[in-house]
């Protein structure tokens, strides 16, 4: 059982999101999730539209998503990933480099991101 750990805010859920967990599914067999919690967004200086509750149920329903759990704070990564058995962290590249320090845990692979899609262009366009 290969286990995979992402992290993120995934407000507004568009396609962007779901590329990235459809990649990551396709690097194992089980996808956990890392989900920023209300209280960390302010400290990633982000204003999600859906509360955390919400952000979870509807990454719950996305089918390659195996389990969430909250992320709410920028050091629990090595945690996350030795009480998970994690195998890969991965993430989009807009984090390039940032996470390299977890190699001595696990894999760690950026995907590309989508273009054209965010959550912030989604907000302007609809003047929210
Ligand atoms: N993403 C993507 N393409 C987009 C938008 C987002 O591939 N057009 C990816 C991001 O790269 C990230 C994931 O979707 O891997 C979730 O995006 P955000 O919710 O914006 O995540 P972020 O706020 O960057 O949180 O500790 C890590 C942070 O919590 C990451």
């Amino acid at each position: 059982m290969k286990r995979i750990i992402t992290y993120g805010t995934f407000d507004l859920m568009h396609y962007g999101h779901i590329r990235l967990l459809k990649r990551a599914k396709a690097l194992g067999d089980y996808v956990i999730v890392g989900l920023s919690t209300d209280e960390f967004n302010q400290q990633k200086d982000k204003k999600a539209y859906h509360n955390f509750e919400t952000r979870k149920k509807m990454l719950e329903a996305i089918r390659y998503v195996d389990l969430v759990i909250p992320e709410d704070s920028w050091d629990q990564k090595k945690n996350d990933i030795e009480k998970y058995q994690v195998d890969v962290f991965c993430i989009g590249d807009d984090w390039e480099g940032e996470f390299d320090d977890l190699n001595s845990s696990c894999e760690v692979h950026y995907f590309s991101r989508t273009k054209g899609v965010s959550t912030t262009k989604i907000k302007n366009e609809l003047g929210v």
